[in-house]
């Protein structure tokens, strides 16, 4: 692979003043943390302020081995703090008060705003009074279905403050998927608000919260309170309709944010909390269908989210940083909220799409408020290389510095592009993996040290400790290739699925013992870089959203026509993967479009719109083993139409690979 012989070294004058500006600084950093977490962190903790002290003997414990026990992490139990205070109050104490916490830009680029520290911790304790009010209290869950505004973090920081447990959904997730996620999660109360517009497209979100407090409702479970946010009529339509008059607030149960918050107090004190208490939760898609509530505790979560930015980035105090990720996801929760306001940085908060009005809305946003700092998606970088250099040229983007990507492996070419046409030869890219478990990042570059190599994640961050595992879960030394695990939990790490520790055990800790399985796969080369290969478990990854086969099969099987499905990945070059779905008809049925647009629609109503299939494959019969499972390294083999199928011996019946590829639809 010619990506791999080609190693691209730091900018020099980049590096010269940056926080951590060299391999070896990096590497002798990195075998402290290990060597001696307590000194390493404790380091770090001493920023942060700790209502009841950290102390050393309490540093933290863990246990990864099923064999000896339950699992569990925990770091800095019995310290108390509140990473709201953290975050604003203290920064404000230090001075930053009137410093910019967020840039909003809106989908129009005609609305725009902004917050600075002082005014984002008034505008938060007010929130947390009116949650107070309406009988929030610590450990509560508060559900929150919000478009990219500012009231979104608003909301997040009010619900720490208070100790109480923000479960945020992506406001793209359908009004199944959301219901699902309210009910497990157990909260009464809805933030969200009447609508927004993403790019030319509008989503009415409170009409979707009235059918998910309707279901909710069906199934015994009562939404008390829903809070909306007035924000259609302040921005600019497309279109110029007038959206915001079509909402129906339900008398008693749902209030607008404006009047909630009207009478509410600036101040409000912090609930002291402990370290290891749930900060927040936040679905994921599991192998099995149904979503898994991650938990993460307030101290951890904190202090890693906050190293990983300041060193990831290497945000200096006059930056500008964006990462454009949805609130909805990890990656908006560590790196678009905690991580970079505990270093007081000022970010950009934008609410609409690289492609609205036109395909260079990014590079204009970057050139607007000359951003340092850049975070985007491989599917994003992909989409835009499409439109040309030119888009990007016509910008001046010489502001940025490091320039990030995250959600799914980038590969060589979209990187290449991104360093030298983006990045200008002269900015770090900093590929960072890690998960909605992970809490931050755990294998990445930093931006002044690591020789990248387009397509690799690098080396692991401080205090991570990865191997790679085969099959009998021996490790892997030097080159090779095989199951990413760790082998002891950094501060960040999740630690529970909420209401089920069992599935928690059983997902991450029992295919090998001792160590946490990522559930993907990847290699070490001969230099001892990581390069992550995928998923190794059920799962898609489309445009950066996990979704799980088993989940969208279930779906498919709903619908009266389909006797069963099998649902696998395919590449694409933009979104990465996209679903590739194997569908057989119940008897006596014909396939024909009609269905092929019902069940695409089925996916669309009760996933979301970001799980569209691409490719609906009608066929008589599937290949499955003699024990009845289904063979998807086949299937996945069709969807692509390769003959090489390698070892087909265990296949039951070997007449459906003919059928297989001879009913593969045209144009897939
Ligand atoms: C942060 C986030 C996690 C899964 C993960 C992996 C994939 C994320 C990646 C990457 C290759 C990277 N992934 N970053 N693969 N290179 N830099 O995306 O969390 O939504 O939970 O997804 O995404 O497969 O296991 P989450």
């Amino acid at each position: 692979m010619p990506s791999e012989t080609k190693v691209y070294y730091p900018n020099p004058n980049f590096s010269k003043n940056a926080y951590i500006n060299s391999f070896s600084q990096y590497r002798e950093m990195y075998l402290q943390s290990l060597d001696n977490p307590e000194a390493f962190w404790g380091e770090i903790i001493k920023q942060f302020h700790w209502e009841t002290p950290v102390e050393y003997d309490n540093f933290f414990r863990y246990n990864f081995d099923i064999r000896k026990g339950p699992i569990y992490t925990k770091w800095f139990d019995g310290a108390t703090t509140n990473i709201c205070y953290n975050v604003l109050d203290r920064i404000v104490q230090r001075g930053y008060g009137d410093k910019v916490a967020y840039y909003w830009e809106g989908n129009h680029p005609d609305d725009y705003s902004r917050l600075t520290y002082r005014k984002l911790l008034e505008e938060v304790c007010k929130f947390s009074n009116v949650l107070k009010s309406k009988g929030i209290k610590k450990g509560d869950r508060v559900a929150v279905y919000m478009p990219m505004i500012l009231e979104a973090v608003i909301t997040l920081l009010a619900c720490t403050r208070i100790g109480a447990v923000h479960s945020v959904v992506f406001a793209g997730f359908s009004a199944d998927s959301f219901a699902e996620r309210v009910i497990d999660c157990g909260a009464e109360i809805i933030v969200t608000a009447d609508g927004v517009w993403r790019g030319p497209k509008f989503l009415g979100l409170k009409s979707i919260c009235d059918q998910v407090m309707d279901k909710c409702a069906r199934r015994n479970h009562n939404i008390r309170h829903c809070i909306v946010v007035a924000h259609l009529k302040r921005v600019t339509s497309p279109d110029n309709s007038q959206k915001s008059n079509k909402v129906h607030m339900k008398e008693g149960r749902d209030i607008w944010w404006n009047d909630a918050v009207a009478d509410s107090s600036i101040t409000c004190p912090p609930v002291w909390t402990n370290s290891e208490d749930p900060l927040f939760m936040l679905y994921t898609s599991g192998s099995t269908g149904k979503p898994k509530g991650v938990l993460h505790t307030v101290g951890g979560y904190m202090v890693y989210t906050a190293a990983t930015f300041k060193c990831v980035f290497d945000y200096k105090s006059k930056d500008v940083y964006w990462c454009t990720a949805d609130i909805g996801w990890i990656t908006g929760h560590s790196y678009g909220v905690y991580g970079p306001l505990a270093n007081a940085a000022t970010c950009v908060l934008f609410e609409g799409t690289p492609f609205y009005p036109d395909n260079d809305r990014f590079w204009t946003v970057i050139e607007k408020y000359k951003v340092n700092q850049f975070y985007t998606a491989p599917t994003a970088i992909r989409a835009l290389m499409k439109y040309g250099d030119d888009l990007v040229r016509r910008h001046d983007v010489s502001s940025l510095k490091v320039i990030g990507s995250v959600g799914e492996p980038i590969n060589s070419e979209a990187w290449l592009w991104y360093y030298k046409v983006v990045g200008g030869e002269k900015c770090s890219v900093v590929d960072t993996f890690w998960q909605t478990e992970t809490g931050g990042h755990v294998l990445t570059p930093l931006p002044g040290a690591t020789p990248m190599k387009p397509g690799s994640a690098t080396f692991p961050f401080f205090g991570v400790q990865p191997a790679l595992l085969d099959e009998s879960g021996k490790e892997i030394e030097g080159e090779g290739e095989g199951y990413l695990v760790f082998k002891r939990p950094w501060p960040g790490i999740m630690r529970s699925l909420f209401g089920n520790h069992e599935r928690y055990e059983a997902t991450y800790f029992s295919k090998f013992p001792g160590y946490y399985c990522t559930g993907d796969g990847a290699r070490r080369d001969a230099d001892g870089y990581f390069w992550i290969t995928g998923r190794i478990d059920d799962m898609l990854n489309v445009s950066g959203h996990l979704m799980s086969t088993a989940e969208v099969e279930s779906l498919l099987t709903e619908h009266k026509a389909i006797a069963e499905a099998a649902v696998v990945s395919k590449p694409h070059p933009i979104k990465g993967e996209c679903l590739y779905c194997f569908v057989i008809t119940s008897n006596e049925t014909h396939f024909d479009d009609n269905i092929k647009k019902e069940l695409s629609l089925l996916i669309r109503e009760r996933i979301g719109a970001f799980a569209t299939p691409d490719v609906i494959h009608n066929t008589p019969s599937l290949p499955k083993t003699r024990s009845g499972k289904i063979m998807r390294r086949i299937l996945r083999k069709v969807a692509v139409n390769d003959r090489n199928l390698g070892d087909v011996s265990t296949l039951a019946d070997s007449t459906v690979i003919e059928t297989l590829f001879a009913s593969r639809p045209v144009c897939s």
